[in-house]
């Protein structure tokens, strides 16, 4: 099915497979009083950003390009996966793996491309003998139509990316979009159509070629043809299913890790939108996501001649990270995976429909997990306070000071009177200033690491 959002196409797969993905990071509970608890993965993978810049990317695709060439099965390069896991050796460090994926041609496409250039396929030439030329012939258009059906499909199954390949934010889209182990499914049961269309090749090439008639060799042609032809239709939902994951992942939004990122997190409604608007510098894109009709606005700030990203996510409701549906798991893999600073939207009017007290609870919950992110503080809607009764009244202590001021240090706003948006650009200038001295200084800690080891080994 094909939908619209924000102008843009987004893709819902069909048959669309169960959801059962775990959140993109791992569990905690909610609880203001909870200790705060930073997992390691919540921080940057060592090096996290210098490699892209040595192409990872490109170095990892022109490896895969290689491998086609070779033999070996998915099933063994599966069993590899496996043996590289522990520990994650592997390290991902770039994003954009999908917008390099190859292109894969629908099964009709394949077929009748197929059938078309194996039966312009000759005898070989200089055989008089009219029953070995008719069985040459045979042989070599099964030959023919079997690899024509089947290096597509080697192709894909060797250039699309293995899920370890992955930075950790594309591994969470994956899930987020197609549901916990659908995207390897898929490859393998290319893979598997792949082998049964060897099989089935080789076999009647081989029979056809010891046909000791002209009109045997004819038959045996006709038959193998039928057989491989009804082989791949088949197992040709797989292709088709292929096609589908190809055009999900590569329409998926960009982000470029190379330059500071000011990611907007809240409730929902709480002006987070309105503020990626008057902090971008030109019109921002609207993206979507494949797994969410809802558009998110991705901008960029120039400010002192330097270029930032500034990104809206998905508001967070206020219950158990468990229960979150999946563009607010989409909110937690950028929280976790992305070097982003955090600009937090406060909404104490409560005109956002989520009461104080909720945006209290989910506030210190990702406050907690992920306060070592650069971060800023930001009360949205000044222009209605005071002019509003709250909502929710028997605050505890922290609550009632939350209502009362926010946060601490936290910038009074109003995008509808431009009250603090001069402030609020300039802190912003400072944050991501800040953002860029991390992301050099992660690139030096890398680069340092890589002299280490060259030395070492
Ligand atoms: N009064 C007032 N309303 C605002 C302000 N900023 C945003 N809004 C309104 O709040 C609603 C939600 O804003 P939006 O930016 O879409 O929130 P988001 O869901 O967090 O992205 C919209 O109706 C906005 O017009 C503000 O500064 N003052
Ligand atoms: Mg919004």
């Amino acid at each position: 099915m094909l939908a619209t959002a924000g102008g843009r196409a987004v893709f819902h797969l069909r048959p669309r497979p169960p959801w059962r993905a775990p959140p993109p990071p791992a569990t905690t509970h909610l609880s203001h009083s909870a200790p705060a608890r930073r997992a390691d993965h919540h921080r940057l993978p060592l090096g996290f950003l210098s490699t892209m810049e040595v192409g990872i990317s490109s170095v990892y695709l022109g490896q895969r390009a290689h491998s086609a060439t070779c033999s070996y099965s998915l099933d063994d390069r599966l069993q590899g996966e496996l043996d590289d896991m522990n520990g994650e050796q592997r390290k991902q460090e770039t994003v954009g793996a999908f917008q390099k994926i190859p292109m894969v041609m629908p099964a009709t496409d394949i077929l009748m491309s197929a059938q078309r250039k194996s039966r312009n396929v000759p005898p070989t030439k200089g055989i008089a003998n009219i029953a070995k030329r008719e069985r040459n012939k045979g042989a070599k258009q099964l030959d023919a139509l079997m690899k024509e059906l089947s290096v597509p499909l080697r192709t894909y199954t060797e250039n699309f990316p293995k899920r370890r390949d992955l930075h950790p934010y594309e591994r969470s889209l994956i899930e987020l979009t197609f549901g916990e182990g659908y995207y390897e499914q898929v490859l393998g049961r290319v893979d598997t159509l792949r082998k049964r269309i060897t099989s089935v090749g080789k076999q009647h090439a081989s029979v056809c070629a010891k046909s000791t008639t002209k009109r045997e060799a004819e038959e045996r042609l006709t038959e193998g043809r039928k057989k491989l032809e009804e082989a791949f239709q088949h197992g040709k939902h797989a292709v088709d299913d292929l096609v589908n994951v190809a055009k999900a992942l590569r329409s998926m939004p960009v982000v470029d890790l190379h330059i500071p990122t000011l990611c907007l997190v809240g409730s929902p409604n709480v002006g987070k939108s309105s503020l990626v608007r008057i902090l971008s510098s030109g019109k921002p894109e609207v993206c979507s996501y494949p797994f969410t009709t809802r558009g998110i606005l991705m901008g960029h700030i120039v400010s002192n001649h330097e270029r930032f990203q500034v990104t809206d996510t998905p508001g967070l409701l206020t219950r158990h990270d468990d229960d979150r549906n999946n563009i607010e798991r989409l909110t937690l893999a950028v929280l976790s995976y992305l070097p982003i600073a955090v600009l937090y939207v406060h909404d104490l009017s409560e005109d956002c429909g989520t009461s104080v007290a909720d945006q209290y609870i989910t506030y210190k919950h990702i406050k907690d997990r992920f306060g070592d992110r650069l971060w800023l503080d930001v009360i949205s809607k000044c222009d209605l306070l005071g002019k509003k009764e709250p909502i929710s009244f028997h605050d505890a202590d922290d609550v009632a000071q939350y209502r009362r001021l926010g946060p601490e240090g936290a910038l009074r706003v109003s995008v509808q009177s431009e009250i603090g948006v001069k402030e609020l650009k300039e802190r912003v200038h400072e944050l991501l200033t800040s953002q860029m001295a991390r992301i050099k200084a992660s690139k030096a800690e890398h680069e340092t690491q890589e002299i280490r080891t060259s030395v070492v080994y």
